[in-house]
């Protein structure tokens, strides 16, 4: 841990799982490289992975347990857990408590917190954000696999001729293994195919970009099957020797067809048999999938519908073709190896089959074993808010925001007699809890994660842990301690944890189950200190550094006969109630993560965008009354949400995009998740977050403001707000729906005041003009815009005054004014958030004769480290040429 000492570990965000060099330098900070060794990223990292170092701050961090909300003694609040937990199952049986995790745990933190609930307390009511997530990728892959294998690996990817990505967005998402596509695009000219109702930045780097009808995945590829077949591209020696239920799926394709497939997707019929063709001429291809697919209430048919057209032409485990789903989270994998999930038992055992509840009952020596499936993610919250389930306990996941239904989910959460919180920051979540525990976070922490391509990493800590935080290992094992099952939970370490299930991966598994890593049941605690990355299956006696892995490509699929299941998957549209005609999707941006409780810490992510936002179709908003950048409601029957519109052709009329990010921390009413629908996939459980039905109405505003602050409000008074971190200080957007009397004395309020200060301000007869500036000595300490209509300042450029040392008289009344003067150029929103460069900026350089993305790389480094703001830039350079060519 000694300064100058890199530490060798993973990045904490998406499933990618880019290795990571942390070093701590002499002043406190943290310098992040990417690992070059690292086989999932070779030395790259994303804008995520880059800024890692900026959001280790202890400011905000949760340092003590706390029982109602008073700081308290590690001791009392562990004692109130298990007693809480421990009297509510002799009271009203074991599935009246529950605890619900997270795919950011480590895999040592699973396995503990799976083996305390289904070995120990004996009920299945564990599961987690994974639901969310993977669950549709999870029972496809067991519907047609008979376990849950991701049967390629990365260099597939690379290998590849076709690389179809359906519902991904990988350049913002899984930037990394974008980078790496797009480099083997450059080598071999992979062709790339994005299926995505939205025309995300991915879709702007395919070579075919189809423009589907939301949810019309599963019709797109019945049309596709129904035409290998037509042109005789069946595999029927792969088919004959290792599949089965061919004729019932082969049905319900042939049902479908060509015009099937045209009617539901409403894609032009020369694209679609582009597509068609493209797909079948391609004997290397991988199908890539992420949340478009997973996140739908027919999720699990569109996993099927995929894996049905490899399976049929043989495509899959061998080199450059496969289905491949892409994992969201850093661990989901590692979750749903130890069994994380309330269907699952523990290293892909089934939870419905006796024989392996035996197995794993004498293996942990367990007193019962849970004998039933318990309640999935949005059941579960269902059966809190019921009363049914009475004692819950939240590991390293927000549901406050993060689940459908988010408002009724608060509500569960607030009349659930005893919520406990594991976390490392106060959330939306934490406000709801009896007792919070202080988690060890990431630099804090030692473990491993596994990727998207099965491939086991180390995370090892590198800081000292702040104040009284533990490891959430260490915090479940000391519960289950007191809940009377010390022996079973007595480990010294994560490398203890990690052996055992190892171990129990082996057990009486001879190659019938595909996770296996029983070559690791032995490892010493050096051993495990140095394990370099590796793919499972690592079954004993496997050398430890074996090659890549792929499954299938002789079959030997674990069902009971060995062989790959076709799955019939007929077409079902989801209906849309008139009253709430428009689909709300919801989903990702490239610098936060999910709820923001660490993205959020750094200026530099935060200024890609700085607040939530609506994409609208501009047909869709004229028809709303809804200006672009005004704000707009989106409600649904659920619960509504307040963004500023963003009125874009890239959105398909009849939907709106909305990102998942925003919460209560960073502005008034924008948590999105309080107007999905909770609607499920019937087989997975997995809620439909991409489909919803909503209508859009203007917000009234009577003024907007926007105002840079160096000190963090204490209070905000507007009916909307939307705060961020800036460079120097804070950025807030804002806006009411009646005027203020008096503006100066609101300025006051949110900037601050005193004698010492000195205040410029000018206003408008109109009551919704107003402009303010107060400096403290030479500095700005706060400067207010406020107008009747979105307010018109570059934003970029009037954060910049909260870090220059002096501004005086000229400089002063400019930005009063708002505008930057002649000489000073303003960059523009950034685009770039590596080495943040703003749209303008690009634009002069473009200007300046740069004509592609390298040669803008070349003059003003945008670009060239994570790579993720190519397609952005390119762009921009195309809006520019088309700007000189008219
Ligand atoms: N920057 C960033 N990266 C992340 C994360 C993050 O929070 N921020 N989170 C990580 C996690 S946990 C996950 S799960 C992944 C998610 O990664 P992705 O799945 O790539 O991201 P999303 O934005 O959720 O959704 C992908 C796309 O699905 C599209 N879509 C919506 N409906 C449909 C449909 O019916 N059919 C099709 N084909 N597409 C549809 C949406 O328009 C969207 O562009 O990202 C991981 N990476
Ligand atoms: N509308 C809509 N909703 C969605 C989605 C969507 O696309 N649309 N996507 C869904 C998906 S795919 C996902 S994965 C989920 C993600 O949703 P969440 O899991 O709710 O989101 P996070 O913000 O990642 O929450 C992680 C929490 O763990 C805390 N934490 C970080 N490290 C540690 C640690 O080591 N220990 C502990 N105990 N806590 C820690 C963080 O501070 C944070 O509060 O959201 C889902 N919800
Ligand atoms: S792609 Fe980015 S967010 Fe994902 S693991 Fe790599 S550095 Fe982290
Ligand atoms: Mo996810």
């Amino acid at each position: 841990m000694a300064s100058g000492t890199p530490t060798r570990t993973t990045c904490p965000y998406c499933g990618v799982g880019c290795g990571v060099l942390a070093t701590p330098q002499e002043d406190g900070s943290v310098a992040i490289k990417g690992d070059e060794q690292h086989p999932a990223n070779y030395g790259r990292l994303c804008s995520k992975g880059s800024a890692l170092g900026e959001t280790l701050s202890f400011d905000d961090r949760l340092l003590y347990p706390e029982v109602d909300g008073r700081r308290a003694a590690w001791d009392e609040a562990l004692d109130l857990v298990a007693r809480r937990f421990s009297e509510t199952i002799v009271e009203h049986g074991p599935e009246s408590v529950a605890i619900y995790g997270s795919g950011q745990l480590l895999t040592e933190d699973y396995y503990v917190a799976n083996k305390l609930m289904k070995g120990f307390i004996g009920a299945a009511n564990i599961d987690t954000n994974s639901r969310l997530c993977m669950a549709s990728s999870v029972a496809g892959h067991m519907r047609a696999f008979g376990s849950d294998t991701v049967p390629g690996t990365y260099e597939d990817l690379e290998e590849a001729d076709l690389v179809v990505l359906v519902g991904s967005n990988m350049t913002w998402c899984h930037p990394v293994l974008f980078q790496r596509l797009l480099a083997a695009r450059e080598r071999r000219g992979t062709r790339i195919v994005v299926v995505d109702p939205r025309r995300t930045v991915t879709a702007e780097a395919a070579d075919l970009y189809l423009a589907i009808a939301p949810n019309s995945d599963v019709a797109l590829f019945l049309g596709l099957f129904d035409h290998l077949d037509r042109i005789g591209l069946c595999d029927s020696a792969y088919v004959g020797r290792h599949t089965a239920g061919l004729g019932e799926a082969l049905g319900a394709a042939r049902e479908c067809g060509f015009p099937g497939a045209l009617g539901a997707t409403r894609l032009p019929a020369e694209q679609l048999r582009e597509f068609y063709t493209l797909w079948s001429r391609s004997e290397r291809v991988v199908t890539a999938y992420s949340q478009g697919v997973n996140q739908s209430v027919v999720g699990t048919d569109k996993v099927n519908a995929i894996i049905n057209c490899h399976l049929f032409t043989g495509r899959i485990g061998r080199p450059g073709m496969g289905p491949f789903s892409l994992t969201g989270q850093p661990n989901a994998m590692g979750g749903r190896e130890v069994g994380g999930l309330a269907n699952m038992l523990a290293v892909h055992l089934d939870i419905n089959s006796p024989r392996h509840r035996e197995l794993v009952q004498s293996f942990w020596g367990s007193p019962g074993i849970a004998e039933r499936p318990g309640l999935k993610a949005v059941d579960l919250f269902r059966a809190i808010g019921e009363g049914q389930v009475k004692a819950i306990w939240i590991m390293g996941t927000n549901p406050a925001d993060s689940l459908p239904d988010a408002d009724a989910v608060q509500e569960a959460l607030r009349a659930c007699p005893f919520v406990v919180v594991s976390d490392v920051t106060r959330t939306d979540t934490t406000r709801h809890a009896h007792v919070l525990f202080p988690a060890a976070g990431w630099a804090e922490k030692s473990g491993t994660v596994t990727n998207s391509e099965r491939r086991i990493s180390r995370q090892r800590s590198f800081l000292k842990a702040p104040g009284e935080v533990r490891p959430d290992w260490r915090i479940i094992c000391d519960v289950a301690a007191r809940m009377g099952f010390a022996e079973a939970f007595d480990y010294r370490s994560p490398a203890e944890i990690f052996r055992e299930h190892a171990a129990l991966s082996g057990i009486a598994n001879a190659g019938t189950r595909d996770f296996d890593i029983s070559a690791c049941a032995e490892l010493s605690e050096s051993a495990y200190d140095a394990l370099a990355p590796f793919q499972w299956p690592r079954r004993q006696g496997d050398m430890l550094d074996s090659a890549t892995t792929r499954f299938f490509a002789e079959g030997s699929f674990y069902t009971p006969d060995r062989r790959g299941r076709f799955v019939p998957t007929p077409v079902a549209l989801q209906a849309i109630s008139p009253e709430f005609p428009l689909i709300l999707n919801t989903g990702r941006i490239r610098d936060q993560w999910h709820t923001m409780t660490r993205t959020a810490k750094t200026p530099r992510l935060m200024s890609h965008y700085a607040e939530s936002f609506c994409e609208i179709h501009p047909e869709d908003a004229e028809d709303a009354g809804i200006a672009p950048a005004a704000l707009v409601r989106i409600v649904s029957p659920r619960g509504a949400a307040v963004v500023r519109a963003l009125v874009t052709e890239r959105q398909q009329k009849g939907s709106v995009f909305v990102p998942m990010h925003w919460t209560d921390q960073q502005t008034a009413q924008g948590r999105i998740g309080a107007a999905v629908h909770p609607s499920v996939d019937p087989i997975s459980g997995q809620p439909g977050l991409k489909l919803s039905g909503v209508r859009i109405e203007p917000f009234d505003a009577a003024w907007y403001g926007f105002a840079v602050l160096r000190n963090r409000p204490e209070a905000i008074a507007a009916d909307y707000w939307a705060l961020a971190k800036a460079e120097g200080g804070w950025r807030i957007e804002l806006a009411g729906t009646e005027l203020v009397e008096d503006w100066a004395d609101y300025a006051a309020g949110l900037i601050g005041s005193g004698e010492d200060l000195e205040t410029l301000s000018y206003s408008d007869q109109d009551q919704a003009s107003f402009r303010l500036a107060t400096f403290s000595g030479d500095a700005l300490l706060g400067a207010l815009f406020v107008a009747p209509q979105p307010v018109a300042v570059s934003r970029t450029w009037a954060v910049e005054h909260l870090c220059a040392a002096e501004i005086r008289g000229t400089e002063r009344l400019r930005l009063l004014s708002g505008r930057p003067g002649a000489d000073q150029a303003d960059p523009g929103p950034i685009v770039c958030a590596c080495f943040s460069v703003g749209a303008n900026q690009i634009a002069a350089a473009v200007e300046n004769g740069a004509e592609t993305v390298d040669e803008v790389g070349q003059s003003l480094r945008a670009g060239t480290n994570c790579g993720s703001c190519r397609v952005e830039i390119r762009r921009l350079i195309d809006a520019a040429a088309l700007k000189k060519a008219v």
